[in-house]
């Protein structure tokens, strides 16, 4: 009898480890456990924006509706800190990291050591510039080439037919940061074609506000004549607000604003005249997350890139959409 129970043991084991192995290529060491028994890991940014504080509040209001357990972590913008969480996730041995990577560059150590530990890893909101796109599973998030030019198109059209010197001053996300190169990137394009907008100061601004209104206040003294602020977000928009009305000036009018996310703070100040225009970038990615992890658990494979749909918003949209805003 005793015999029969260890051969069936051994039997069960066999099986076992050949489903772990075949499952693999789907959803790696999670694959043959039901999602109440996961543990994903998920490495934070930290908490610099509207936009930061709604998406943590989505993503774990997500994982408790799909009674998945889920190890967050803050790690206050550095990517030091970004890599020990990793390494702490890949210790513990979690079922799947997903992380916002803070910057671009400098991950291909810490994720192919997750791969070596059979961690499938996920990427929400922010790339990486890793050639090795086995590294990851996907990138789930914004497209903000896309945003960026969204930006300057808005921009020619208001100024279409004149060719009048537009001066924009920039005020750049945290400096390496997908969102920050990328939006700059799309919005130079757009505008290439009229030599009148210029770029005349850009700087970083840290996605804070603090951060912008120090910056604003820095090129109100520097600049002899700013026609246009195009913020990377809404928080430093708002603190270029700030800026601009201690220095006798009226935001959306003496100079315009441009800003990007579209968090209730930003809707409210383009609703009351004071943003001109807001590119929406979504931080609502938790369900698109929790997707995807039921999705590799279930051994299914997931498209590299998964772009989250954004839409724009003028003054009268601001008014109109803020009463359903949900953050
Ligand atoms: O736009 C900004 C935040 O990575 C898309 O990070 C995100 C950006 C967002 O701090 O407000």
């Amino acid at each position: 009898m005793r015999k029969t129970i260890g051969l069936f043991a051994a039997a069960t084991l066999v099986l076992t480890l050949s489903a772990c192995s075949g499952g693999a290529a789907g959803g790696g060491g999670g694959a043959h456990k039901s999602l109440d028994q996961l543990v994903v890991g998920f490495a934070q940014v930290g908490a610099e924006s509207g936009w930061r504080t709604a998406n943590t509040k989505d993503i774990q209001d997500s994982f408790k509706a799909a009674n998945i357990k889920l190890q967050f972590s803050d790690a206050q913008q550095k990517q030091e800190n970004q890599i020990k969480a990793i390494r702490s996730y890949i210790q513990q041995g979690v079922d799947y990291i997903a992380f916002s990577p803070v910057v671009q560059t400098g991950w291909d150590a810490v994720l192919n050591e997750a791969k070596a530990a059979n961690i499938p890893v996920i990427l929400t909101d922010r790339a990486v510039d890793s050639k090795d796109t086995s590294l990851y599973k996907t990138f789930l998030g914004s497209d903000f080439i896309a945003e960026g030019k969204k930006a300057g198109d808005w921009l020619v059209e208001q100024y279409k037919g004149s060719s009048d010197p537009v001066s924009v001053v920039q005020l750049e996300g945290t400096t390496g940061s997908a969102p920050a190169i990328d939006r700059g990137t799309g919005f130079a394009d757009a505008i290439k074609a009229n030599p009148n907008i210029k770029v005349v100061a850009s700087q970083t601004g840290d996605f804070t506000r603090a951060g912008g209104k120090q910056v604003m206040e820095a090129m109100l003294k520097s600049q002899p004549k700013i026609d246009v602020v195009y913020a990377h977000n809404d928080d430093m928009g708002l603190g270029a607000i700030e800026a601009i009305e201690a220095a006798g000036k009226v935001p959306g009018k003496d100079i315009k604003i441009i800003t990007v996310d579209g968090v209730k703070d930003g809707m409210t100040a383009l609703a009351n005249g004071k943003i001109n225009f807001i590119v929406e970038c979504s931080p609502l990615l938790g369900k698109q997350l929790i997707d995807t992890i039921t999705k590799l658990n279930n051994g299914e494979t997931v498209p590299q890139r998964i772009v989250t749909e954004e839409t724009t918003f003028t003054q009268d949209q601001a008014k109109e959409a803020l009463p359903n805003r949900k953050y």
